[in-house]
This record gives structure tokens, C-alpha cells and sequence, in this order.
């Protein structure tokens, strides 16, 4: 497998140009997306005596606010790949448009290096969009792949055109992302532990991050310090897979040092919280340290979610988390729960039974729709259904898979639950 980490790390006095690529799917939402990634590994080099530079393709082509620093980019409708042509839905490119984009390539130090990250397997087709451009302008110039994609697909991935595709984890410091290379990066973005310890059947965390390590509490507070010192900055979003695990270690003197040094920020946590974890004091932790968006992780109370989710969270646990933090002093509006859908071997009456749960409990119910990730267990399951997931990424795309794709639902009754979701009366 490449691995181009002695490569990278032995790079010093070049000019190194990030690239994060327009996303092309048929919908995206700014859940406070950063290129976390990308932007600590620029951080390092720069520190290593490199020159870096950045172009994110999303978050330089704003439409409107979305709130809590968040911006929706632009997007312009486009024809959709073969694979999805079928698919009765309109599909868009969010984020610079190819005259934009080869404008700033245009406008840049030349570089010795171009660096393209990734993220959703299914979003490749924006990474070969931006690999394609970068290769008319900087023909000579080695391209390097990595994130998510590659590590995921690192076969499809060696397609992209790239140069070089990093398809194995690259040891990182992180110091501090590389955020000062946005004129205006509306959040802070911070990533407090890597991996989890827990193992459900339809998740990659493992795969990405085969142990899971907490980082240092003060590399933390400094490193959102520093975000904070570049201007505007009220927001800040954990990208965390298991925030609370470990809690009484990390989490709480976290959040002591983050009450005393950080006190006027707004906290977000947009990856779902486990809520087995939530008890009295955690609720109270998260409470009195300012975090405003809490998404939990119910996922559901079904038998095909129980065998699928590791026992993350069951009626009992989820119902005392919540009374936790009700009267830690969260307000129902504050709440919300994923909960996902389009499983293998999952009903309509079993979604229903959890939303109606969910709902009887006061809370607000996100969708999550079910997305194959390769080598994790559910993927083989949904290849017995849909079994083109293996060779073409597209078809993970968790906006159609469980519909157009597995067709373990139509599109009516997907209509049906989300709406049943949204009707919280
Ligand atoms: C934060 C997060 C989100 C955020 C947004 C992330 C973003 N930036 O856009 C939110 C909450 C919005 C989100 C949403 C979803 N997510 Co998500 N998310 C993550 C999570 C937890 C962390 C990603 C991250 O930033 N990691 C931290 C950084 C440091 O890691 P990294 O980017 O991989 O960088 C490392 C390497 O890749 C490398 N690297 C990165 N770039 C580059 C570039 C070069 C050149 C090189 C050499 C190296 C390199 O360096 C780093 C160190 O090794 C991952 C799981 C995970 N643990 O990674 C899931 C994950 C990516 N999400 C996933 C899924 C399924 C979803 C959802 C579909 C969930 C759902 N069913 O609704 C949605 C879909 C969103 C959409 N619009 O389609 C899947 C992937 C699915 C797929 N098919 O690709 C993952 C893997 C989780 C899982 N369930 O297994 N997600
Ligand atoms: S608890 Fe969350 S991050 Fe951990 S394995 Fe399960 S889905 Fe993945």
C-alpha cells in the first residue's frame, strides 16, 4: 500500500498548495465541514520550513449564512454520472465554479506540490473535477490524494489522476489546524480524540483509526485559542467519534479548562454523542461549558440496529440522558437524535416505532440515511442487495442508497418517515 509519510515529512523549503474540492452530490449542508485533515497536515509542513497555501473550493464560493458561523456555498445544477442517471433527483457541483478555480490556481505561487483531500468516498467525482483542472494549469507539478477516499477506495482512487494517493493513515501531530489560511473561517474546528473504542457493524471509525488516543487537553485549548485570535470566531465544532469515552479523564477536565480560558464560545457537537455516557454530571459538564448544538446518537431501537450498533444506546439509557440534560437545563429545541435509516433487514414499522420513541421523549429526530462503507460488516450485507457498491463509490451515497440504490425503501415511504420525523406534535 503507498505510504508517502517519510515523503511528506521530509519536504522543507518548497511551496505547498491544499486543495479541498468542490463537493458534487445531490445535496450538502454545512454541518461545520472543515478539511480538518488537510489543514493539520499544512500546519506541519509549514512548521517543517515549507511555504503553504490553500484553496477550499466550498467555503470560498459562500451563498448565504447559515448560522453559528456556517455558510451554504453555491451550487449550480449539473448532469449526473452514469450511475446515477436514472435517478429521478437534480444533482449539483457546490462550491467554486471551473472559472473560479482555475482563476486562483492562475493567481498562486507556483507550487512544488499540490495537496487534494477528500472526504465522503462518494464526493470523488469533485476530486477528479479539481485533479483534472490542476493538471491543465500545473502540468508538471506531482499531485498527491489523500482523506477519506483513498483509504476507503484506494483502488478506485489510483483512477483519480493523481500522482501519488496516500491510502494508509498518516501520522500527524496535530499541533494546530492550519485555519489562518481562511481570510475569514467563521468556526473553530478541533478534533479532542481519535478513533472509538466501540465497534458497530456500519461504521469505518476503526478502520480509519484502528486505536483510539485522547490528545492533550492544553494542545487543545491552545489550539482553539489560536483559532479564536484570528477574529470572529464565537463557534466551535467537535469532530470527535467518541467525545464523552473516557469522560471523568478527559472530558470533564476539558471542559473545566475550556469554562476558565474559553468562556464566551458556543460549542457544537454535529457527530452524535453516545448517550449511555450522559448522566447527571456529563449533562451539567456540557451544560455549564457552553455546548448549544447536541446531537445524540439513539440511531434506533429495532433488532436490525441492536446486532448492528455495538449496544450504543437502548430506550433506558436514552431515556435517563435525556432527563439528564433537560434538567441540567437544555431545552427540548436543544435536542436532537439521529436516527438511522435504510439498514439492511430494518422496516418502515421499526423507524416509525423509534421516531415515535424519540418523539414521546420530547426530542427532535435528524435522519440519517444508511451509507455502505467498505470493510466494515454491513457493507458485504448491502452487497448481497446492491452488490455494484463494490466497485463503483457513487453508489454509497447515503441521499439514495436506500431508495434508488438497495431499494430497501421507495421513495414514498422516505418521504413518509421524514416527514413523520419532522412532525413533532
Ligand atoms: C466529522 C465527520 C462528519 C461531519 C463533517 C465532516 C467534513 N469535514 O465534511 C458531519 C457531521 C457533517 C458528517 C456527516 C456525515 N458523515 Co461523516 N464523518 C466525520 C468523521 C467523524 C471525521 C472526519 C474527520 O475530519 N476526521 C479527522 C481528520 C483529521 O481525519 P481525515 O480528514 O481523514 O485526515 C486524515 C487522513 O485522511 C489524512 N489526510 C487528509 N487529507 C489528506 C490529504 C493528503 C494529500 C494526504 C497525504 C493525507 C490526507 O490526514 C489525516 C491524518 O491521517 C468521519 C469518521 C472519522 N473518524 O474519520 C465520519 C465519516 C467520514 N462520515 C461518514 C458518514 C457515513 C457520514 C454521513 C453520511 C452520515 C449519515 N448517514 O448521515 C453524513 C453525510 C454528510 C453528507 N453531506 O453527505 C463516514 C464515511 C462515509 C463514506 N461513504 O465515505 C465516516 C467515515 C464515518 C463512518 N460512519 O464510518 N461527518
Ligand atoms: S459508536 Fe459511533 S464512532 Fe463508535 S463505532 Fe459506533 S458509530 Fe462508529
Amino acid at each position: 500500500m503507498p505510504n508517502y509519510s517519510d515523503f511528506l515529512f521530509n519536504l522543507k523549503g518548497k511551496n505547498i498548495l491544499g486543495i479541498n474540492p468542490p463537493v458534487r452530490d445531490f445535496a450538502f449542508f454545512d454541518l461545520w465541514a472543515k478539511p480538518l485533515g488537510l489543514l493539520y497536515l499544512l500546519d506541519e509542513l509549514r512548521a517543517l520550513g515549507n511555504n503553504v497555501e490553500l484553496i477550499d473550493c466550498i467555503f470560498e464560493a459562500p451563498d448565504k449564512p447559515k448560522g453559528f458561523g456556517r455558510q451554504i456555498p453555491k451550487r449550480t445544477q449539473i448532469t449526473k454520472p452514469a450511475p446515477y442517471a436514472s435517478i429521478p433527483r437534480k444533482y449539483y457541483h457546490f462550491g467554486l465554479d471551473e472559472d473560479s478555480f482555475v482563476k486562483r490556481l492562475v493567481g498562486i505561487q507556483k507550487p512544488d506540490i499540490i495537496l487534494v483531500t477528500s472526504i465522503m468516498t462518494y464526493w470523488y467525482p469533485g476530486v477528479t473535477w479539481a485533479i483534472n483542472l490542476i493538471k491543465k494549469v500545473f502540468p508538471k507539478t506531482p499531485v498527491m490524494l489523500g482523506g477519506i477516499y483513498p483509504r476507503l477506495c484506494p483502488d478506485h482512487a489510483e483512477l483519480s489522476g493523481a500522482d501519488m494517493v496516500q491510502t494508509t493513515p498518516l501520522p500527524l501531530k496535530f499541533e494546530k489546524p492550519a485555519m489562518d489560511l481562511y481570510k475569514n473561517p467563521g468556526y473553530a474546528v478541533t478534533l479532542t480524540s481519535l478513533g472509538c473504542p466501540l465497534r458497530c457493524k456500519y461504521c469505518a471509525s476503526s478502520i480509519l483509526w484502528p486505536k483510539h488516543s485522547k490528545r492533550n487537553i492544553e494542545n487543545i485549548i491552545s489550539e482553539i485559542q489560536w483559532q479564536q485570535s484570528l477574529g470572529n470566531i464565537e463557534d466551535v465544532a467537535f469532530y470527535d467519534d467518541a467525545l464523552l469515552v473516557g469522560k471523568e479523564k478527559h472530558f470533564y477536565p476539558l471542559c473545566n479548562r475550556l469554562k476558565e480560558t474559553l468562556p464566551s464560545l458556543r460549542y457544537h457537537t454535529p457527530n452524535g454523542l453516545h448517550v449511555r455516557l450522559i448522566d447527571k454530571t456529563c449533562a451539567q459538564h456540557l451544560k455549564r461549558t457552553g455546548f448549544k448544538t447536541i446531537r445524540l446518537s439513539l440511531e434506533g431501537i429495532d433488532e436490525a440496529l441492536r446486532q448492528a450498533d455495538s449496544a450504543k444506546a437502548d430506550e433506558i439509557s436514552f431515556a435517563h440522558a435525556i432527563e439528564n440534560l433537560l434538567s441540567a437545563g437544555f431545552k427540548n429545541e436543544d435536542l436532537e437524535t439521529y436516527i438511522l435509516i435504510g439498514i439492511p433487514g430494518q422496516t418502515i414499522k421499526d423507524i416509525e416505532k423509534t421516531i415515535a420513541f424519540a418523539h414521546s421523549l420530547g426530542v427532535k429526530v435528524k435522519t440519517a440515511q444508511f451509507s455502505p462503507i467498505p470493510y466494515t460488516p454491513l457493507f458485504e450485507k448491502a452487497a448481497q442487495i446492491a452488490p455494484g457498491i463494490k466497485e463503483e463509490p457513487l453508489l454509497h451515497n447515503n441521499t439514495v442508497f436506500c431508495t434508488y440504490i438497495s431499494k430497501i425503501m421507495t421513495p414514498e415511504q422516505l418521504q413518509y418517515i421524514k416527514a413523520l420525523a419532522r412532525n413533532n406534535s
